[in-house]
């Protein structure tokens, strides 16, 4: 039977651009379905660079304007990888022209800007999905399959770090090509946007909603070169964020995100501690999931590391054989076969834009909290 062409124009072409192209190809290879994913159109405004990056990763033709890409007949499906600060105009264009969405993360920079984006896509009656890709990591959906099937019994804490040591020296410069993450405009924050709304997202999908924050940001380099102006600018992201919540099933929450952890480039992990069992992962190792369950009798009780790449874990048994594990990349091919399930079963995937406005909600609260250093109250999404 004739496969249903899902065409799909990518808008930015550095580090998501190529990992989103990826998953494109090896969800057709490793994921058939009714479903063919064809790499149609890539834009970004360097026609030589967006050339060779079409060609490498099979995309057929390119545009230099994203409203081009977006009016055009031939595409179905829009994936927007570029900025932040692009993220709300981007994705409201494409909804306008009744076109699916993905959008890379965070949904917003703020909620209020994720607010009309989702606005727009339930409007126009699109599907959508932001690319949390580390709720896609099959240890990550074990442990979620732990809890749905209440083994963990009441939940009492969840705490979560993202640390990284990239933006140390003080001499690199904020803003333009590769170091948008710093400059605020763009970014709209630093680790509380960029890095704790991954450890949210996954918080919000495995124990349930926050009911509110209390939060401490720090900016450890107070002025940057700025490399669109030439002049030294004040900084206006937080270089650190460290916030402790509660959840709304009564549980207590510990994050801490910042650049300044010399030696951690990307160490994102999580810990649930329930009465009856605990789960702890690490991106670092992030084909194992350990944990300690209490019902193991004896002696030996203990933590124990399951090594997640047999054929009955989750997304597994589609690629290589039991004990061969799977890594960053395989995160953002799950992602988009919940997308290509959910137009299958007609029911949608997760994480969509209304999951994407919930993180938002969360970061909102937690810089809010760490400008007025009270406890602030977390805005929840409609049911
Ligand atoms: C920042 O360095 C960054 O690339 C984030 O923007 C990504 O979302 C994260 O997955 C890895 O780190």
């Amino acid at each position: 039977m004739a496969k249903k062409q899902l065409r799909i124009g990518l808008i930015g072409y550095s580090f998501m651009g190529r990992a989103h192209s990826n998953a494109f190809h090896q969800v057709n290879h490793f994921f058939p379905s009714s479903y063919e994913l064809v790499p149609q159109a890539v834009c970004g405004r360097d026609e030589a660079k967006v050339k060779e990056f079409a060609e490498k990763w099979g995309y057929k033709s390119i545009e230099t304007d994203w409203k081009k890409l977006i009016a055009r007949d031939d595409i179905d499906v829009v994936d927007i990888a570029t900025p932040n600060n692009l993220h709300a105009e981007q994705v409201i264009a494409a909804a306008k022209a009744g076109k699916m969405i993905l959008c890379e993360k965070p949904l917003g920079r703020s909620g209020a800007e994720a607010e009309k984006m989702l606005k727009a896509v339930e409007k126009a009656g699109v599907a959508n999905m932001v690319w949390y890709n580390y709720r896609r990591c099959p240890a990550v959906v074990l442990a979620k399959q732990f809890i749905d099937a209440g083994k963990l019994g009441r939940v009492f804490h969840y705490r979560a770090n993202f640390l990284q040591d990239w933006t140390i020296n003080p001499e690199l410069p904020q803003g333009g090509t590769g170091l948008w993450r710093l400059d605020v405009n763009v970014a709209g924050s630093g680790v509380t946007g960029d890095l704790l709304a991954h450890c949210i997202d996954t918080a919000l999908w495995l124990n349930g909603g926050i009911k509110d924050v209390s939060a401490m940001t720090e900016t450890f380099v107070k002025e940057r070169k700025h490399n669109l102006t030439g002049k030294v600018q004040k900084v206006g992201i937080d270089d650190a964020c460290i916030f402790h919540c509660h959840f709304n099933n009564g549980s207590l929450g510990l994050f801490e995100s910042t650049r300044y952890a010399r030696g951690h480039k990307a160490l994102y992990t999580f810990e649930v501690n329930g009465e009856n069992m605990s789960l702890k992962w690490d991106l670092h190792d992030l084909h194992r999931l350990q944990v300690f369950d209490y019902s193991d009798a004896g002696p030996e009780r203990g933590w124990k590391s399951i090594h997640v790449s047999d054929g009955d874990h989750p997304y597994c048994g589609k690629w290589w054989v039991p004990g061969l594990q799977l890594g960053y990349e395989h995160s953002f091919v799950h992602a988009m076969v919940e997308f290509v399930q959910g137009l299958e079963s007609g029911k949608g995937c997760t994480p969509n834009f209304k999951d994407g406005l919930a993180t938002d909600y969360v970061t909102d609260a937690v810089l809010k909290s760490a400008k007025t250093r009270r406890w602030e109250k977390v805005k929840q999404t409609k049911a």
